[in-house]
C-alpha cells in the first residue's frame, strides 16, 4: 500500500496494473495488507480488540489469507451501537471526510475517510469507469445524489481522476437532466437503474430520442436490479448498462464494477477482500456457490471494516473473463438476505417479482409490492404500470395482460398474488433508490 497523499488526481493511471496482476502476486498483496489493517484495527478500535481477545486471536495469528476465518464478523448493528465515531481507527485530525447512510430505522451509520482513503476510493472509481471503456474526453453526467450519500462524490472524484468531464447535476429534476443529456453531448450517465428508467420514459414524452444522442453508457447501481431490467433499459435507450456495486460501510460505489463484457462486476480485490458465507451456518462457501458476501477493507485507515456482513447475496466466480482482468467477479446482486419477505410461509424476494413482470410484454418496469395481513392471512398486491399504448387498448386486452402477469408471478415465486394494473405515472418515482415494498404488516 503506497501512500498516495502527495498524488494529484491527474497522476492516476486509468487502467491500473492491479486489475491484471497475476493471481499469486495479488494474493501476496492481499495478505500483506490484511495483516497491516488487522493490526491497525486491533490497536485502535476497542470493540475489535475486545472481540479478538474473546476469541483468543491476535494479529500475529494471521499467517495466510485463509486464517481470516478466525477473525470476528462485524455487523451493521456494531456501527449503530458505536454511533457516531466509535469504530474510527484514526484521530479526528486525520479524518478529511464523513459520509452517512440513512438506513430504515433510527440514527444513520457514519463512515470516515483519511486523505489516503479518499485517494484509494477515487482510484477504485476511476478504474470502474475505465473498466467499462470510458476515458478522457468522455462527458459524464453524475446523477447520483451529492451529500451524505456516497454515490455523488464517489463517482465525481473518480470521473475527474479519469480525466473525463464531469457534470455534477446530482439527482432529480428529470426535465433538466434530459436537457443536459441532449445539449452537453453527454456520453455516460451515473444513477440508479430505476431512476434511469424514469429518464427514458420522460425523454420519450418530451420527444427526445436517447438513441440518437452521443450517450453510450450507464453506470447503474446502489439498488438491486435484474438482468431482465438491463435488457429492457438497453433495448429502450440504445446504451450499454453496466452494473456497479458498493456500500458506504466499505467505502461507497466502486467496490466492484463490470467491464465491457458485462459478465458481472469485478471486485477490486487489492482493496477489498471478499468471502462468501453460507446463509444459515455462516461457514465459508466454495467458488460459485451462492451465499452472503462478507467484505474486509484492506487499506481503509480511518475505519477499517473486518469481515463485514453485507447481507447482499451473491457468488464469487474465478472463471476467467474475456477482458483479461485477474480480479474475480461477483454475480449480479439481485437480493439481500434482509429483503426477504415471508408470505404464507413461502420466502419471497422482490427481484423475483421484477423478473416475472419483465417476462411479459406490455408493462413498464415501474412496480410496487404491497403486503398486508387480513384475518391472519398474508396478502400481496402487485401494482404495475401499463405502457401508454396498452392502457388505451380494450378492456379485454388489459384483463388478458393481468392474468398473464399473475401466472408469470405464480410460476416464478410459487405464490398467487393480486395484480393491479395502474396507469402510467401512478406510482411514485424515486430520484435514488426505488422503494419496491410496502409491508403494512409492520406498520
Ligand atoms: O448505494 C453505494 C453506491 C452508490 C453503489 C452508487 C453503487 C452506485 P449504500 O447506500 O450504503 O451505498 O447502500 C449499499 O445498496 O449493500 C446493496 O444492498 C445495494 N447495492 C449497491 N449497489 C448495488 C448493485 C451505495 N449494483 C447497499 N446491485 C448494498 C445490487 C446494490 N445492490
Amino acid at each position: 500500500m503506497t501512500s498516495m497523499k502527495s498524488q494529484t488526481a491527474t497522476d492516476f493511471q486509468p487502467v491500473s496494473a492491479m486489475d491484471f496482476l497475476p493471481v499469486p502476486q495479488l494474493r501476496q498483496v492481499q495478505l500483506q495488507r490484511l495483516q497491516a489493517i488487522v493490526a491497525r484495527a486491533y490497536q485502535n478500535v476497542p470493540l475489535f480488540r475486545q472481540r479478538m481477545e474473546a476469541r483468543g486471536v491476535t494479529p500475529a495469528d494471521l499467517g495466510t489469507l485463509e486464517d481470516i476465518v478466525r477473525l470476528p464478523f462485524t455487523e451493521k448493528a456494531d456501527l449503530r451501537d458505536t454511533y457516531p465515531f466509535g469504530l474510527f481507527a484514526s484521530p479526528m485530525t486525520e479524518i478529511v471526510r464523513l459520509h452517512a447512510s440513512s438506513g430504515t430505522t433510527g440514527k444513520p451509520i457514519v463512515v470516515a475517510y483519511t486523505q489516503e482513503d479518499v485517494d484509494d476510493w477515487t482510484n477504485a472509481m476511476m478504474r470502474s469507469f475505465a473498466a467499462c471503456g470510458l476515458h478522457r474526453g468522455d462527458i459524464i453526467q453524475n446523477a447520483y445524489g451529492y451529500g451524505l450519500f456516497t454515490g455523488g462524490l464517489g463517482a465525481h472524484y473518480g470521473a475527474e481522476a479519469l480525466g473525463a468531464t464531469v457534470i455534477p447535476i446530482s439527482g432529480g429534476n428529470t426535465d433538466r437532466q434530459i436537457m443536459v443529456l441532449k445539449d452537453f453531448g453527454v456520453t455516460a450517465i451515473c444513477c440508479t437503474p430505476s431512476y434511469f428508467l424514469h429518464v427514458v420514459e420522460r425523454a420519450g414524452e418530451l420527444g427526445v430520442k436517447l438513441r440518437d444522442l452521443p450517450l453510450k453508457a450507464g453506470i447503474f447501481g446502489a439498488e438491486p436490479w435484474t438482468e431482465a431490467m438491463r435488457q429492457r433499459i438497453q433495448a429502450e435507450s440504445g446504451i450499454k448498462a453496466y452494473d456497479i456495486y458498493g456500500l458506504s460501510e466499505i467505502t461507497g460505489p466502486g467496490v466492484a464494477m463490470e467491464c465491457r463484457c458485462q459478465a458481472g462486476p469485478h471486485l477490486f480485490e487489492d482493496l477489498f477482500y471478499p468471502e462468501i458465507i453460507d446463509l444459515k451456518t455462516g461457514e465459508p462457501c466454495a467458488d460459485g456457490q451462492e451465499g452472503e458476501l462478507v467484505l474486509t477493507t484492506l487499506c481503509k485507515r480511518a475505519m477499517p471494516m473486518i469481515r463485514y456482513r453485507t447481507h447482499d447475496i451473491t457468488a464469487i466466480t474465478s472463471e476467467p473473463c474475456a477482458c483479461g482482468r485477474s480480479l474475480r467477479r461477483i454475480l449480479r446482486i439481485a437480493r439481500r438476505s434482509d429483503d426477504m419477505l415471508i408470505i404464507r410461509g413461502v420466502n419471497l424476494y422482490p427481484s423475483q417479482v421484477e423478473a416475472a413482470l419483465l417476462a411479459v410484454e406490455g408493462t413498464l418496469p415501474h412496480y410496487q409490492i404491497i403486503v398486508d395481513r387480513q384475518k391472519g392471512l398474508d396478502s400481496v398486491e402487485v401494482q404495475v404500470e401499463v405502457t401508454p399504448e396498452f392502457f388505451s387498448d380494450k378492456v379485454s386486452a388489459l384483463e388478458g395482460l393481468q392474468s398473464q402477469l399473475a401466472h408469470s408471478i405464480e410460476r416464478i415465486t410459487g405464490l398467487r398474488m393480486e395484480v393491479r394494473l395502474v396507469q402510467p405515472h401512478t406510482l411514485q418515482r424515486s430520484e435514488g433508490k426505488a422503494k419496491r415494498v410496502i409491508d403494512k404488516r409492520k406498520m
